[in-house]
């Protein structure tokens, strides 16, 4: 019988093929998340006055796949939709957050892949309010096992800051969790200490402050700088432990930490100028994927957020096409493949497509919308297709 690919849960099957080498080198180990929340990848390998932003990133990124042009495709559910858009390849909502508004649906997600494949156990761990973006309830419609929350956490006002216990205690802490969980686990780890408007006391600065004239970005230094740090402590404890030998590790940047009010500070840091083109390119956040015992990267095709799946999937031995979701393996992907954005811009091997104009991404010319005019069809269709999926709780007829 012939496919109709114009349904939305038939879509994945018109795919291109994903073989590489690398499918099933993870086969059967741990994956640990690291949502690193507001980490724009312009810190990665910058200085500010002589010293590093991201020393541990840094020597990171050298050991494994860094995606170095991968962009936030998150819209208003912001740290939920980055979640969303990885567990279930699906698009976020243009408006509100799926996790507040339709966690009744069935979904298809991460932990219930793995569950099926290998018997992974899947946990989150994060120490803000439980019922923050609705996390409680949506986690169990995602099918996780379980979920650390602030509960769980002992939180002081001394090991505290902004929205929660600070990122060094957080992972001291979540060790002891981690440890007696089942293996193979399937486990997100959310920072939180790089949030809006980015507060740290004095002694937890291990950089000074930036000197731009945007006191926000100023301070933004310092609270990436920590974050890195409770990163590289969190690895060493998972070397003491034996944990990190048996686990792969995906590092993302959530979104966009500095928003456009406060740009001019990070264009000023970067001696970049106000363009269209950097403001695109400001959208980027880092994807590191660590694999003990495999050479490092750098891997510079486009890709969003949305192709996590497929990716970690891919390293992990299991068929993406088999699973419905709107990304693409990032080692395989086509490069005039649009990384789509909610607001229907896009971004392709050569075009830029923002507030309706379409722009060369080589030099930054505008051009005539209809050279934008096929990708921009793609981005409808797929915006399209993922809504009726999460309105029509499409997902309940898979199987
Ligand atoms: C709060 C954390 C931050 O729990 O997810 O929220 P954000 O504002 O980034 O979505
Ligand atoms: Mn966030």
């Amino acid at each position: 019988s012939k496919t109709d690919t114009n349904s939305p849960l038939n879509y994945t099957k018109t795919k291109k093929n994903d073989e590489s080498d690398l499918f099933g080198i993870a086969e059967g180990k741990n994956v640990i998340l690291i949502s690193m929340e507001s980490t724009q990848n312009f810190v990665i390998n910058k200085k500010v006055e002589g010293k590093e932003i991201t020393p541990f990133l840094n020597s990171l990124v050298k050991d494994s796949f860094y995606f170095d042009q991968i962009y936030d495709q998150t819209a208003q559910g912001k740290t939920s939709d980055s979640e969303f858009m990885i567990d279930t390849g699906l698009y976020p909502l243009a408006s509100g957050s799926v996790f507040v508004r339709n966690p009744e649906n069935k979904f298809k997600s991460m932990p219930h892949i793995l569950k099926k494949k290998n018997d992974y156990y899947s946990a989150v761990f994060h120490g803000n309010d439980a019922s923050f973006w609705n996390r409680d309830v949506m986690y169990d419609s995602l099918g996780y096992d379980q979920f650390y929350s602030k509960q769980d956490y002992e939180v002081t006002e001394e090991n505290s800051v902004n929205y929660g216990i600070k990122d060094i205690p957080f992972f001291n802490q979540s060790i002891t969790f981690l440890q007696d969980l089942p293996q193979p686990f399937y486990t997100r780890f959310i920072t939180l200490t790089n949030h809006f408007p980015f507060l740290l006391e004095e002694k937890d600065q291990f950089i000074p402050q930036a000197s731009t004239k945007v006191d926000v970005v100023n301070r933004y230094v310092t609270t990436v700088r920590y974050e890195d740090e409770a990163i590289k402590r969190f690895f060493e404890k998972l070397k003491e432990k034996g944990i990190y030998d048996e686990s792969i590790f995906v590092l993302y940047g959530d979104h966009y930490g500095i928003s456009e009010k406060y740009e001019p500070g990070v264009l000023e840091l970067m001696n970049m100028e106000d363009t269209p083109l950097n403001h695109m390119k400001l959208q980027q956040v880092p994807l590191i994927i660590h694999v003990p015992g495999t050479k490092g990267k750098n891997i510079s095709s486009i890709g969003g957020e949305v192709d996590i799946r497929p990716t970690i999937l891919h390293l992990l031995g299991i068929e993406s096409k088999e699973n419905l979701s709107f990304g693409h393996n990032l080692f395989t992907r086509v490069e005039n493949h649009p990384v789509v954005f909610r607001d229907g811009g896009f971004v392709t091997e050569k075009f830029v497509y923002k507030d309706n104009v379409c722009y060369s991404r080589k030099n930054g010319e505008s051009l005539l919308d209809n050279q934008c005019k096929p990708y921009k069809e793609i981005a409808r269709k797929e915006l399209g297709m993922s809504d009726d999926i999460i309105y029509g709780d499409l997902l309940r007829f898979l199987e």
